[in-house]
């Protein structure tokens, strides 16, 4: 009886902690995107092939979400940009006061892309807002094509699908038309990305959605600040 409103409780408090953490990076034409997928999709090895495309003038930082290790933020932090792992010690997501805590010794001034790796989760991830402006949904090859079905919520709130491990496609029996229907079927807008972060491909067109995605926030920005 008293789980569902102590629930709601924690829920209101996250979304009014990710509202005021979305007019702090809309101001500063800051672009916060959320990466969510089941553990070993490659969210990690996608955040390496963006990083290793950029120049060392990029002004990206990274938050990286596990239950226990520095892993992630070692391999990403081999880059040169600033990069903090957000250990939650058994929280299987990430929160929006974890990002205000993270973010407290950094200047956003200095950030204009801040991209987020939650917890390898495909559940508790998406009803937490962390203020980002958009959620992105990592599935791989390995993993069925009817996920999307059985965990709607969160291609329901994504906006861009990556399909990673396409290089795999032909070792293992997966249908890239049925997930894709499946994703669409959930979510008839959302965006879908094929890559291999194995070999590159399409990593170049994850590389455009995420420069468009940039110039967006930058006008956005732009008419906040506006009279
Ligand atoms: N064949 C193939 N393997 C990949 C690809 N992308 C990632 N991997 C491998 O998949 C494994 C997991 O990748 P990670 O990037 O660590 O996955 P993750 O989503 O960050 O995992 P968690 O942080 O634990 O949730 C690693 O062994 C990667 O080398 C890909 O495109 N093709
Ligand atoms: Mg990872």
């Amino acid at each position: 009886m008293e789980r569902v409103p102590l629930e709601r409780k924690v829920l209101n408090e996250n979304a009014r902690v990710a509202s005021e953490l979305r007019v702090r990076f809309t101001e500063r034409g800051i672009l916060c995107l959320n990466l969510i997928s089941s553990p070993g999709s490659g969210k990690t090895t996608l955040l390496e092939r963006t990083l290793e495309s950029f120049p060392a003038s990029e002004r990206v930082a990274l938050l990286t979400g596990d239950i226990q290790t520095e892993n992630d933020a070692r391999r990403l932090a081999r880059f040169g940009f600033p990069v903090k792992q957000i250990t939650t010690g058994g929280t299987c997501h990430l929160d929006a006061r974890m990002i205000e805590r993270a973010l407290a010794d950094w200047v956003l001034e200095d950030i204009d892309l801040l991209l987020i790796e939650n917890v390898g989760n495909l559940v508790c991830p998406s009803s937490y807002d962390l203020g980002e402006a958009a959620k992105i949904v990592v599935l791989s090859v390995t993993e069925g094509e009817e996920k999307p079905l059985k965990y709607p919520s969160i291609f329901f709130k994504s906006e861009l699908m990556i399909l990673n491990k396409t290089d795999l496609l032909p070792h293992v029996p997966f249908d890239v038309a049925a997930a894709e229907q499946n994703a669409r079927q959930i979510h008839a807008g959302i965006e879908i990305v094929r890559v291999s972060c194995m070999n590159r491909d399409g990593v170049d067109n994850w590389l455009g959605w995420l420069q468009r995605k940039r110039a967006a926030a930058r006008l956005a920005a732009v008419s906040a600040t506006q009279p």
